[in-house]
């Protein structure tokens, strides 16, 4: 068995989302994962490429999806068959709060010796609660912190001193160290998602179904190329503002990637993907002339994959014709919000823009040949009340008629959580919001409560977390025939969300009763949720293949992936000959001896 330095390992967001009746809700429908959220973190493929280039030899196991697909797939059974040096677990976003603990759990009774690492942004945020579970040996916090991974691996297998990795946070003979917090640049450019990377992990361990992103990818093959760490705006519910980045990883300005190797990643990917790229972060939040020069380098790379930009402000006059110019597959998505101009200057007066000028930019980007404009409205935000999430939909109708099919709206409820690290979750108060969990512990538990309801972490002033649920299913229900209206989504597609709404809105309802009157949900329910992850939360505010662009396998450039195929047996095969002429060791071991 090939040894491995570092086990990567996703948790689902509720470890026994099997055996357990929860109504999760559209918490997820405007994501590409499902409510286990299986996604795992971009950061998985930039710390494999990172280590895999100093000689470490990673594995990432997206148990979640495992979990999902498999109903038998068993997760001690499955540990016990690998022999990881360490391993590593995701607790970037809350609602992993539960799965992510218990798979440390069982981590720790597979392999009582293997250190447990944690990281990602909840982990950084609640290291100091996190680190007190037994199960949890390291917590490494950050958002770049790939180089001290390293060092962590190396010295953990050496027996060398800790006290000087930064950014870790440890126990040492049952007493916690919080070794100093360090906001490094990322290394130059930043670290490449390389998508060979992630084919070589299927070779070597003849496994795909571990290295799947998420449920459906094959389908959807939408890749990600993240342009930016931090964030200037400020926006009140975000848990990435600069508040917050500022709090947990003490990122105190964004820092950009290089356009060369922003658009160097984007052309590696489009050597094995004709499937759409989506842009994480806003280019224009560089500046005018940044997001020109990655436009310009784009254009003479003459990358034909759809390329999907965010847009966090309103882009500078003539952004589009050069986007255009650039590519002629491109779309773009906007989160305005609310269609309430105040509501959305709330969020970061520095990042508002007046409806006029939004209308505008849609009508210029329709004008040209955008593919696509997906308009995000959520249910949650401060001074919002039920009438104003009703007088969105009223506006979406308003989008609806002014545009053609390329345009579609979505909107979602902010949840499960308000994210540690945003203003409403930091000053609740101050913003009228009223928090039902703070600690790590406390979100665990919300997070195996029985009804989505339940589940929230927050109210506003505005709405109660009764409220905040209705207004979603009636808001959900309206946007869904205005679709159907103006045709933005295939009737039958239409219809069969339609009815998803009403049972989900049944069974909370009767959820919602026997909750009150018992506090227990009846046998019933119990029977229709067990299990149960689809049924009454997917597609219930959307159908979730409205997100998603074209899907066939054609989009993969299958050429080149048997090319990189060959190259990796045939580099394989040189490797084991060689090797048995010199005795196997870990690549760790090799990396120790060598210093
Ligand atoms: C892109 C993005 C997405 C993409 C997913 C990309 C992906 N697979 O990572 C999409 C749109 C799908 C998404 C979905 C969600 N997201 Co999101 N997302 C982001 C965004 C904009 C950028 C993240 C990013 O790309 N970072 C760059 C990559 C390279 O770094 P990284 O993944 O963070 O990894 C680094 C570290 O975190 C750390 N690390 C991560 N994991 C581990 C594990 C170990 C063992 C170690 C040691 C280190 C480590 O090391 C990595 C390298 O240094 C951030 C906001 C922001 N500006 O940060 C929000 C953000 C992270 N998302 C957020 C949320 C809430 C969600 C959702 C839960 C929303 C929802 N309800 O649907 C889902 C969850 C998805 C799932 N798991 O299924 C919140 C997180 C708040 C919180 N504390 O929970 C953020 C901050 C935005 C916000 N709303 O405030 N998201």
């Amino acid at each position: 068995m090939s040894q491995i330095d570092l086990l990567l390992l996703h948790p689902p967001s509720v470890y026994d989302f099997r055996q357990r009746a929860i109504m999760y809700g559209p918490i997820s429908d405007l994501i590409p994962s499902s409510p286990v959220f299986e996604m795992y973190p971009l950061g998985f493929l930039t710390m494999t490429s990172y280590l895999e280039a100093h000689g470490l030899k990673v594995r990432i196991v997206n148990l979640a999806l495992r979990m999902m697909n498999d109903p038998t797939f068993d997760v001690p059974e499955f540990l016990a068959g690998l022999k990881p040096a360490a391993v590593g677990i995701d607790l970037h976003w809350l609602p992993h709060a539960h799965g992510s603990i218990e798979i440390a759990r069982l981590v720790k009774a597979a392999y009582p010796q293997v250190p447990v690492i944690f990281g990602g942004l909840s982990s950084s945020y609640f290291h100091q609660e996190l680190i007190r579970y037994p199960e949890v040996d390291y917590v490494l916090r950050g958002d770049a912190i790939e180089p001290f991974l390293y060092e962590l691996l190396l010295r953990l297998k050496s027996g060398g001193e800790l006290q000087d990795i930064s950014n870790l946070t440890w126990k040492h003979d049952g007493e916690v160290r919080v070794n100093p917090l360090v906001c490094p640049d990322p290394p130059v450019g930043f670290v490449d998602l390389l998508p060979v990377q992630m084919m070589k992990m299927v070779l070597r361990y003849r496994d795909l179904q571990s290295v799947l992103p998420f449920n459906g990818w094959w389908k959807n093959p939408i890749t990600a190329v993240f342009t930016v760490k931090g964030c200037h705006h400020d926006c009140l519910t975000c848990g990435g503002s600069s508040q917050a980045n500022n709090l947990i990883n003490l990122r105190k300005a964004p820092v950009f990637r290089t356009p060369q190797n922003l658009v160097k990643n984007i052309a590696d990917i489009s050597r094995f993907s004709k499937g759409p790229i989506f842009l994480v972060g806003d280019l224009f939040q560089a500046g005018e002339e940044y997001a020109l020069d990655v436009l310009a380098r784009l254009k003479s790379a003459k990358i034909k994959n759809e390329i999907i930009f965010e847009l966090f402000g309103m882009p500078p006059a003539g952004s589009l014709q050069a986007i255009d110019s650039a590519l002629e597959n491109w779309s773009l998505e906007l989160s305005p919000e609310s269609h309430d101009e105040e509501i959305r200057c709330l969020q970061d007066a520095t990042v508002f823009y007046p409806n006029s000028e939004m209308e505008a930019i849609i009508e210029e980007a329709l004008s040209l040949r955008c593919h696509r404009i997906d308009v995000f409205f959520m249910i949650g935000l401060p001074q919002q009340t039920r009438g104003s999430v009703l007088a969105t939909i009223d506006y979406c109708e308003k989008l609806f008629k002014n545009s053609d099919r390329r345009l579609s709206c979505f909107i979602s409820p902010m949840g499960p959580f308000v994210d540690p690290g945003s203003k409403c979750f930091e000053q609740p108060e101050q913003f009228g919001y009223r928090l039902f969990a703070q600690t790590l512990e406390e979100h665990r538990q919300l997070l195996v409560q029985p009804s989505w309801e339940k589940i929230l972490n927050y109210e506003t002033k505005w709405m109660s977390r009764e409220e905040l649920v209705d207004t979603t299913y009636d808001a959900a229900e309206r946007l869904n025939s205005l679709k159907l209206k103006y045709e933005r989504i295939k009737p039958e597609l239409g219809e069969e969300v339609a009815q998803r709404i009403v049972q989900a809105r049944q069974i909370n309802n009767s959820l919602r009763m026997s909750l009150d009157a018992n506090s227990e949900m009846s046998r019933e329910e119990r029977l229709l949720l067990l299990g149960e992850i689809h049924s009454y939360s997917v597609s219930t505010v959307c159908d979730k293949r409205e997100l998603f662009w074209s899907n066939h396998l054609l989009n993969f450039k299958w050429s080149e992936i048997f090319r990189i195929t060959i190259v990796y047996l045939l580099g394989t095969l040189l490797s084991r000959r060689k090797r048995q002429r010199v005795a196997p060791r870990c690549a760790i071991e090799k990396k120790v001896d060598t210093g």
